[in-house]
């Protein structure tokens, strides 16, 4: 059905085949998107460059979001690259010290790792939006980020990472309210466990994982394909009647008393 066709998506975040990001991807590729990626450092770059040639993208551009120069640079690069504008921006970009997402809440809290946490995992979002508005305009834009159930509710382990995800959130409606009138929807998937690499920095996330697929009303935890699958829905024409809201992709766990 293809339901992407004559869309443009720049996809931020690919660390591994395994991450969401990939499978956004791919779901976006197989719906006709045409797509560009970003990487955050040199040791990533040929991994997304391979990503890049597999859906014939020649788009592939260097983005570590804690520098503002090279949000600059990118945007005005895809800007040579896409001048008539682009339509879909992926943001799966999370981070936090290990000990912060380990043990007690109130151990890795410290004013350092507090304001990493959250320039990288919630300030990027907005960085990202505003550097992407002017390319934005006039097309039925799409904007997307990824949270987790720690957003919401106290999780073991998940602590500082689970307030950046609450301000991350926060974010996806205020951005959504002052990006609706240009046509630019904005709203994050609130993904269930998988296991990614940063998946793997959580601290009992074998656990988590186990008890999700014990659990959840399907009795199974998701896939980076059925996230990219509601992901590329949420970015399409066919969810125009959707912006600021966070859409579970989770099996249905969250629904659990
Ligand atoms: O269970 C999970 N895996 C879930 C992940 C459940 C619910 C939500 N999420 C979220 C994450 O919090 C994140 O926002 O999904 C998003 C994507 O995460 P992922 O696919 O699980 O993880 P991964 O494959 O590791 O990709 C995240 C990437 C980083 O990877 P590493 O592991 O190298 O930190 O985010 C990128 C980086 O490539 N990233 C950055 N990109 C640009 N600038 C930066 C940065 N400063 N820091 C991290």
């Amino acid at each position: 059905m293809s339901f992407l066709q004559g869309k443009r998506a720049l996809i931020t975040g690919i660390a591994s085949e395994r991450s969401i990001a990939s499978g956004i991807a791919e779901a976006m590729h197989r719906e006709g998107a045409e797509l560009a990626f970003t990487y955050q450092n040199e040791k990533l770059k040929s991994r997304v460059e391979s990503a890049a040639t597999e859906y014939g993208s020649n788009i592939v551009l260097p983005l570590d979001v804690s520098d503002d120069a090279q949000i600059a640079a990118c945007f005005e690069q895809l800007g040579q690259h896409w001048n008539d504008g682009f339509d879909i921006l992926v943001h799966a970009i999370a981070f936090a010290p290990r000990e912060a997402i380990a043990g007690q809440f109130l151990d890795g809290m410290t004013r350092e790792n507090f304001a990493l946490a959250h320039d990288i995992s919630a300030y990027s979002l907005s960085a990202l939006a505003k550097a992407a508005r002017p390319l934005m305009q006039g097309r039925n834009g799409a904007i997307l980020t990824l949270s987790y159930l720690g957003a919401e509710r106290a999780l073991v382990n998940y602590n500082l990472m689970g307030v950046a995800k609450a301000s991350l959130e926060a974010s996806v409606r205020y951005l959504a309210l002052n990006l609706g009138p240009e046509g630019i929807r904005v709203n994050a998937i609130s993904a269930g466990p998988i296991r990614t690499l940063a998946a793997s920095g959580i601290a009992g996330f074998r656990k988590i994982l186990g008890h999700v697929e014990q659990y959840a009303p399907m009795r199974r935890s998701v896939s980076i394909e059925d996230v990219g699958n509601v992901a590329a829905f949420l970015c399409s024409d066919l969810a125009a009647g959707v912006t600021g809201e966070i859409t579970y992709v989770d099996a249905g766990y969250n629904i659990l008393g």
